[in-house]
């Protein structure tokens, strides 16, 4: 059951045992803070706490070189024996769907394992995972062999499937900004769609991507007309998911390529346009999009 790659089975322990103490930790940290993240969204204590618990732990791990962040502004350089573009880098979400503390809704946390420095094309990642805050904690874990989920209790990890994949025919979609917000060529796209699929949309990406991947279907945050960028992170949203459903034989995109194909060029906060789900639904968003 353990990860072929010493380094990126570490992560995945540390993550297993970590995630454990961040649900237990939420109680109490649902408060606001007058802090922005760098992406100028404001924080819940839990987002800083979770953020040092993992900080302070996947740093430590032999192997890692980078430790980056949604919520901090520059990369921690590990140091230890491998030079910052010898060992992997994580990237984390520590947090996603934070505002859903408030609401006690589904939350998750987002690892990517890049063997880059960041800013990294997703195609760098050599495994990316999630973790689910639902009424069971689990994790999906994606690496360069399989796709598994995992039941998460007492810092330990119960595999409870393998070589997950998207189910063939599909059954939800959700679609994230608001509708007049969306541009035209994309409101058509969702009108044919809400008439094909049900609508799964919880406010935080990792609880809706589940959906996805249990039942078959597509998320997406659109550029807007506002935003035309999106607003979900490359790095740390987007290519860890994207990674994770193309290798659980669906597709990503940001409405012109695959996600994992993306130059960045704007820093390790740079936004894009996120979809990913069922391979003919992409290319139908793709082929009305172009
Ligand atoms: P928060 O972490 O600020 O709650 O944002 C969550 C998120 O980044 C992602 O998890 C959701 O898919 C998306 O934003 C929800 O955005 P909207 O609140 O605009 O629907």
């Amino acid at each position: 059951m353990t990860v072929s790659d010493p380094v990126v089975e570490t992560v995945v322990a540390t993550l297993s045992r970590s995630a454990t103490e961040i649900r237990q930790g939420l109680v109490g940290r649902r408060g606001a803070v007058d802090e922005e993240n760098p992406s100028g969204e404001t924080q819940v204590e839990a987002d800083i706490w979770a953020d040092e618990l993992l900080a302070e732990r996947l740093s430590a791990i032999d192997g890692i070189s980078q430790y980056a962040s949604e919520e901090r502004e520059a990369i921690i350089d590990c140091g230890g024996d491998a030079a910052s573009t010898d060992g992997y880098t994580v990237a984390v979400d520590p947090l996603d769907g934070s505002s859903n503390l408030t609401s006690n809704n589904a939350m998750g946390t987002i690892v990517g394992v890049y063997d880059a420095p960041l800013p990294a094309r997703g195609e760098d990642l050599v495994a990316a995972a999630y973790v689910l805050y639902g009424p069971i904690t689990t994790m999906l874990l994606a690496t360069e062999d399989t796709v598994s989920e995992y039941e998460l209790t007492g810092g330990e990890r119960r595999r409870i499937r393998e070589d997950v994949t998207l189910p063939d025919d599909p059954v939800v979609y959700g679609f994230g900004g608001r509708v007049p917000d969306w541009t035209d060529t994309f409101t058509e796209y969702a009108r044919e769609i809400e008439t094909e699929l049900k609508l799964r949309y919880g406010g935080a990406m990792i609880g809706d991507v589940n959906q996805v991947v249990t039942y078959g279907g597509i998320f997406g945050y659109p550029g807007l007309e506002s935003r035309p960028e999106g607003k979900l992170r490359l790095q740390f949203e987007g290519s860890p998911i994207g990674y994770i459903i193309e290798r659980a034989g669906g597709r990503s995109s940001n409405g012109e390529q695959s996600l994992l194909t993306v130059e960045p060029s704007e820093g390790i906060h740079e936004r894009t346009p996120v979809f990913v789900g069922n391979e003919p639904l992409i290319d139908r968003l793709e082929t009305q999009l172009s």
